[in-house]
């Protein structure tokens, strides 16, 4: 929910609730009644591994959920199981 402000020099500006909990691994979410929160870890293909970027987690590709740490290695060119190492021991 947006709230109205007006400063001193009276020049209206739409301020957006100020909801960063100043992480940047987490959605900073805002409720139905325009409180702040949850914070919720940033996963966006769901697999439960957090993105790797911005060292948030171990995920080394948060979009696609069949790459992750332990994941099955497949032939496919891709490093699936984020060791660094494409196609090792690939089935
Ligand atoms: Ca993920
Ligand atoms: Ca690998
Ligand atoms: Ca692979």
């Amino acid at each position: 929910m947006d709230t109205i402000t007006c400063d001193a020099t009276s020049t209206c500006t739409v301020v957006m609730p100020l909801c960063d909990d100043m992480d940047t691994c987490t959605d900073d979410l805002c409720g139905p009644t325009g409180m702040c929160g949850p914070h919720v870890p940033i996963d966006r293909d769901m697999d439960t591994f957090p993105p790797i970027a911005a060292m948030c987690g171990t995920d080394c590709n948060d979009f696609v959920a069949t790459i992750h740490p332990g994941a099955p290695e497949s032939c496919n060119g891709i490093d699936d199981d984020c060791d660094v190492i494409v196609d090792e021991m690939c089935m």
